[in-house]
């Protein structure tokens, strides 16, 4: 009977809470949880800025060791080290056939339905059933998922660092090397320096970015993007971050810049600091009814700006994930300096005020 943090309803606090847990089902595969992350995209799910039915457990950025396969199972066995995926990919839908496994068709109906791939989840308690976000729901010591929804690394890899790698990590650095065109030498703006906007700054240093400027609120969150490769801060709590980016580039504007908070205000702050010819792209995920307006012929035409949606670092999990375990044990990632505060899966709520407050990169759960 694992332990999990469940939300019990919209806007509630979540609950510690002993679950029942079925085997896995053909294609799916039992995991026991060493570590999760906590994502802002799991608040997003409290608040309702995501819509998931509840109850609910929450997690999609975990990593553990498989300890049980279902029927058909050939990726991975018992014992094996994985990553969990919060978009599991099939690798022969329309998408997975053109190198854009993050839109998987298959993992549409577990992103929205609360279940697995046949939109039923895994957990029950009393017999009703307990849903799980992302076909993940890593706020739990144990868990069914989809076998196309972990990858399997080398077991050499500590786990809870690996686990970061599963959302925020994929997302920041993946927006930055596959979602989009860096050149070496580009400047590069990123707005919100959270767990995945660090990201994208690595990343974007990774690409051979020359100018990086973070553009956050929290003088806290400046430095530590400093850390992690910028080379400019503008701190948007005192004065217009905009105008900020604009001195910083001669008036042009950033030749990328990427919204990494999903808010409307600072969607429209990042399409305004992208520079002629340049890049939008569009990470943090806001709530349903946010509209993007601009002027077509002056913002867009003659401006000939590009605005990009990024999902999930346009990951191709199978080889990005192992890519990115590489780029860590060759010294080329930074994930220790993610893990601001390790926690265990009781104090989630706490986590989620933390985020809020903008004190961590990141919150860690640690599994015993
Ligand atoms: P976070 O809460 O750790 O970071 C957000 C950062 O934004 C914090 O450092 C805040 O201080 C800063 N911030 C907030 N408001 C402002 C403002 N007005 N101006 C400047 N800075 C501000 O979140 P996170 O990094 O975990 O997630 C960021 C977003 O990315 C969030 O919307 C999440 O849902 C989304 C996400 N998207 C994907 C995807 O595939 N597109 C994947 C994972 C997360
Ligand atoms: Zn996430």
């Amino acid at each position: 009977m694992p332990k999990a943090a469940v939300l019990p309803a919209l806007n509630e606090p979540m609950e510690l809470l002993d679950l029942d847990l079925e085997a896995p089902k053909a294609g799916e595969v039992k995991v026991k949880m060493a570590a999760s992350g906590v994502c802002h995209s799991d608040l997003s799910v409290q608040n309702g800025t995501i819509l998931l039915p509840t109850p609910c457990v929450l997690g999609h950025e975990g990593a553990g060791v498989i300890t049980e396969v279902g029927e058909g199972v050939t990726n991975v066995a018992p014992g094996d080290h994985v990553v969990l995926s919060f978009v599991p990919q099939c690798g022969t839908c329309f998408f997975c056939a053109r190198e854009q496994g993050q839109l998987c068709e298959a993992a549409n109906i577990a992103l929205v339905s609360g279940g697995l791939l046949d939109g039923t989840p895994r957990f029950s308690r009393d017999g009703s059933p307990i849903f799980q976000m992302s076909a993940c729901g890593t706020f739990s010591e144990e868990t069914v998922v989809p076998a196309i929804g972990v990858v399997k690394i080398d077991p050499d890899m500590p786990l809870k660092q690996a686990a970061l790698i599963g959302c925020g990590v994929l997302t920041g650095v993946g927006a930055a090397l596959n979602t989009a065109r860096i050149r070496e030498g580009d400047t590069v703006a990123v707005v919100g320096c959270g767990g995945v906007g660090l990201n994208v700054i690595q990343g974007a240093k990774l690409a051979g970015a020359e100018q990086i400027i973070a553009v956050d609120m929290v003088e806290g969150k400046l430095e530590l993007a400093q850390k992690f490769g910028a080379t400019d801060t503008v701190n948007a709590g005192e004065g217009d971050a905009v105008s900020g980016v604009m001195s910083l580039t001669q008036q042009r504007g950033a030749d990328l810049a990427f919204e990494v908070i999903g808010l409307k205000a600072t969607i429209d702050q990042t399409i305004n600091m992208t520079r002629r010819g340049g890049q939008a792209i569009l990470v943090g995920v806001p709530n349903m009814e946010v509209m993007i307006e601009l002027p077509a012929f002056l913002g867009l035409v003659v401006a000939e700006k590009s605005i990009k949606g990024c999902w999930y670092g346009s990951s191709n999990v199978g080889t990005d994930i192992p890519k990115l375990v590489s780029l860590y044990q060759d010294g080329k990632l930074m994930l220790d300096e993610l893990i601001s505060r390790e926690i265990d899966n009781g104090q989630v709520n706490e986590a989620f005020d933390a985020m809020q407050k903008g004190e961590v990169a990141r919150s860690v759960i640690v599994y015993d």
